[in-house]
């Protein structure tokens, strides 16, 4: 009962139980995976799993597995051995998890499990994910988390073969992505002085050796990290350090201690677009995925109404006013990004058919994009915002007010034909506590990911399989309700 469901899963007679004695036999390039599988298994079984050539247990980067895909793997489980094989390291870290789920659910826990047979059941697994792209975005711009917070939310996407990690790391609240040129982005930006009236302060940064490691330790994981610079739009944090980078050069703003949509953006002068550029070249050095999201949501165009530095950018630029400006600041810095070989990703259409589009409204504007040329990974807000409740039951833990976003409504998000795949969005204006992810995120990160994985998803199946899960995430720790099988009334 694997969750994601598995695109064939035959169970076969016989059983593997791995013992004090069991030994993993690596190929060249399949170490990290048997490593993996040993640091994962290690804190409940104790076992010591060590690398030997001898290992009934055989773990094989092999070529010819191509087939299966980027992320496809292949396992076979018998009374004599363990056969896991992909083309791929990703292919490879996926099998782990499926490795793991096939144990019994006390071996996802952190502490030493006496009195269990640690056995896999025989099977012959052929697996491989329907969409390529297969994301939740951690916003911690909002409320800041340390880096072991998101270790933790690595390996729990790892978990459900989620594979990317979208980390939105600046906001009008907060800025947490350290620059060496501009040190006053994160000792000013990163910190408030309270947070909507609660007069507690609230900061916190990273430092580049940090977003390095967490970088490789999601790698490892076959998880990618997409790194967010919010422009033009929800940049007070960066405005608050440096004033000149606004409409308004004589004016001191404070990081922003209320939530929405500031009037206060990024001005459009040279030396904002040259600092945006600055930023991006730091973020290219530190990730070196192929993806940098630009953000481009929620920009009033109020300031550039009247500011007289946007009036001569309008002039300069031969626009038709300044409602084109944002567009126009958005191209300038995909152009810069596709320059350096990466490709921008945007909340909103950039006119330019190689940015990815990432629709945060509905499915038409989905269409519109895919009918542009663009590629499209879906974030609806009604079916994917995880900020929203769960249920509207009374006794359900607070969230964004607004809107009820079931694990029926996720399962259900709509995937129009030719996207990349989907994101939900882990927004935490009123998620402070890493208690509080865990417990938004779940059971609902797991209705997205078999929806994406699986390759023809259905809702009952799912929820057959979830009464397992449910106990996997109890061993874990993680702060999940069960799994709301009501239909709601919508539906
Ligand atoms: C909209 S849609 C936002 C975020 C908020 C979120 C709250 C989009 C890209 N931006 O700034 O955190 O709603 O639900």
């Amino acid at each position: 009962m694997i969750v994601p469901r598995p695109t064939r899963l035959v169970r076969r007679h016989g059983r593997f139980a791995l013992d004090e004695d069991t030994a993993i036999r690596a190929t060249p390039g399949a170490e990290g995976a048997a490593r993996l599988l040993r640091h994962l298994l290690r804190p409940a079984t104790g076992l010591p799993l060590p690398l030997h050539e001898d290992g009934r247990v055989v773990f094989a980067l092999d070529e010819r597995l191509v087939g299966l895909g980027d992320e496809g793997y292949a396992l076979t489980v018998n009374e004599h051995a363990v056969v896991l094989r992909a083309a791929t390291r990703q292919g490879l870290a996926h099998g782990v998890q499926t490795i793991r789920q096939l144990l019994p659910a006390r071996a996802l826990g952190s502490r030493p499990a006496s009195g269990v047979e640690w056995a896999l059941p025989g099977v012959d697994v052929r697996d491989t994910p329907r969409l390529p792209w297969r994301g939740v975005l951690l916003d911690v711009a909002r409320h800041f988390q340390p880096v072991p917070v998101l270790r933790r939310f690595v390996d729990l996407l790892a978990l459900h073969k989620l594979n990317v990690l979208h980390l939105h790391l600046t906001d009008d609240q907060g800025w947490r992505m350290p620059v060496p040129r501009y040190p006053l982005l994160t000792e000013v930006g990163g910190r408030r002085a309270e947070t909507a009236g609660d007069g507690v302060p609230h900061g916190g940064a990273y430092t580049r050796s940090e977003l390095a490691g967490l970088v490789a330790y999601a790698a490892e994981r076959g998880v990618r990290v997409v790194p967010e610079i919010e422009m033009p739009g929800h940049a007070r944090a960066a405005l608050a350090a440096y004033p000149h980078l606004g409409n308004d050069p004589g004016r001191r703003l404070p990081v922003w201690t209320r939530w929405g949509v500031s009037d206060e953006v990024f001005g459009v002068g040279d030396a904002t677009l040259e600092f945006c550029r600055d930023v991006l070249d730091e973020v290219l050095e530190v990730f070196p995925g192929p993806h940098v999201h630009l953000g481009g949501d929620e920009c009033p165009t109020t300031e550039w109404e009247t500011g007289a530095g946007a009036a001569e950018r309008i002039a300069r630029e031969g626009l038709a006013g300044p409602h084109e400006l944002h567009g126009w600041f958005l191209r300038a810095m995909a152009d810069h990004l596709v320059e350096r070989g990466r490709v921008p990703v945007s909340w909103e259409r950039i006119g330019d058919p190689r940015a990815v589009v990432m629709p945060w409204r509905d499915a038409d504007d989905a269409r519109s994009a895919l009918d542009g040329g663009h590629d499209v990974v879906m974030a609806p807000h009604r079916s994917t915002y995880l900020d929203y409740p769960q249920t509207a039951d009374p006794d359900e833990p607070a969230g964004q007010p607004g809107l009820v976003v079931t694990a029926h409504d996720v399962y259900h998000l709509p995937l129009p034909t030719g996207v990349l795949g989907a994101q939900c969005a882990l927004w935490t204006e009123y998620a402070p506590t890493p208690h509080d992810l865990e417990r938004l995120a779940f059971p609902r990160l797991a209705a997205l990911a078999d929806a994406l994985w699986s390759q023809r998803p259905s809702w009952t199946d799912f929820t057959d399989r979830m009464r397992e899960h449910g106990s996997r995430l109890t061993a874990l720790a993680v702060p999940h309700r069960p799994l709301d099988t009501r239909r709601p009334p919508t539906a």
